[in-house]
């Protein structure tokens, strides 16, 4: 058996937590032989329903569980921690402008990001959940300047996975057959599911479609799937999102299969011509625990406008909170 990992996860005791600790306490995240130690931050007022989460966490008995620390301390949640979870946001309330939503969560990922700099394993790991998750990761990264900026992505693959279950559905093909679907941009309504590269059973997706589903029912039901969720169900996605979450912390730590990518927003470098330093959402391949964007894949006029929409959005959020970025 391995040594034991330190896994933050904040917002523990919310929806998306209570999906997710489970899944990595039973190994789907790292592994049948990595044990971790769980490291669960919440706020003060919720310490009492972490605590239940804790005990229910101890009742499974997990093999895989070497420690459960929670605590309302971001350095203290953080301390040496190897992969940080960002799940826990300041949720849009009633009468808040999206401006006013930035600064609240500028302000939750700023002083995260430096209690992360200062206290977090220097290898570690970090995804953004919580929303706005691209600048908040980009505000936790600005804000620890000690770690290595690559480490910090934001969680797109929840809607990577949306775009694999629609497609599956029109062809009628199951998920495991097709590769390479690619989501650009932010996780927001700009993001932009490009199946121009994806294979279905190694044949191109885009003969097997016609344009107008793809631009009338395929990319907005993406784009969208958020807000369809939360009015079938009354609240949003949580046990899907912890999924994504688990696959994208997976295939970072693990590898992408042969042949495949996954959609990770990550510090673009300016591949693509997105503007350096933007956390978007790029296809990436995953090899020894590192990504590396897919290069040289063509780009048409359709893709390009897509891609620059959410570009743009992402470049207007960093200008909202460019006053709070060091
Ligand atoms: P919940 O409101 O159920 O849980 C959030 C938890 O975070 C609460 O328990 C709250 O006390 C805690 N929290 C708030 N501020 C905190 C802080 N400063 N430190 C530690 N904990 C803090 O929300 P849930 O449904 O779990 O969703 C969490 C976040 O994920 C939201 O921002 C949501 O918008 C976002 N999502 C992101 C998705 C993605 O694909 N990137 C999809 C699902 C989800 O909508």
């Amino acid at each position: 058996m391995k040594a034991p990992v330190r896994v933050a996860v904040t917002g523990a005791a919310g929806q998306i937590g209570y999906s997710l600790l489970f899944r990595i306490a039973s190994g789907d995240m790292l592994g049948p032989d990595q044990p971790v130690i769980l490291q669960l931050l919440e706020v003060s007022p919720a310490m009492d329903a972490l605590q239940g989460v804790v005990m229910e966490l101890d009742d499974c008995a997990f093999p895989l569980v070497a420690g459960i620390q929670a605590s309302d301390q971001a350095e203290e949640a953080f301390r040496d921690a190897d992969y940080i979870l960002l799940v826990g946001a300041k949720p849009r309330g009633p009468g808040m402008e999206r401006k006013d939503l930035l600064e609240a969560n500028a302000a939750i990922f700023s002083a995260q990001g430096k209690a992360m700099n200062a206290v977090a394993s220097r290898d570690v790991r970090v995804l953004a959940v919580g929303n706005p998750a691209n600048t908040n990761a980009l505000i936790a990264m600005r804000n620890a300047p000690d770690l290595d900026p690559g480490r910090f992505t934001a969680m797109t693959r929840l809607d990577h996975n949306r775009a694999l279950a629609q497609l599956s559905g029109r062809v009628g093909a199951h998920v495991n057959d097709i590769t390479r679907m690619t989501v650009w941009g932010n996780h927001s309504a700009t993001q932009y599911p490009d199946i121009s590269h994806t294979l279905v059973k190694g044949s191109p997706a885009a003969d097997q479609v016609d344009q107008a589903w793809l631009e009338e029912t395929f990319i907005p039901t993406v784009q969208q799937r958020g807000a369809a969720i939360i009015k079938a169900r009354g609240q949003s996605s949580a046990a899907s999102a912890a999924s994504a979450a688990i696959d994208h912390m997976r295939d970072w730590t693990l590898g992408t299969p042969e042949g495949d990518w996954v959609s990770m927003a990550i510090p673009s470098d300016g591949s693509y011509g997105i503007a350096e330093g933007l956390i978007y959402s790029f296809p990436v391949r995953c090899v020894n625990g590192h990504y590396e964007i897919v290069q040289g894949l063509d780009v048409d006029d359709f893709s390009r406008e897509r891609m620059l929409a959410t570009e743009q959005e992402l470049t207007e959020e960093r200008d909202a909170v460019a006053h709070l970025l060091p």
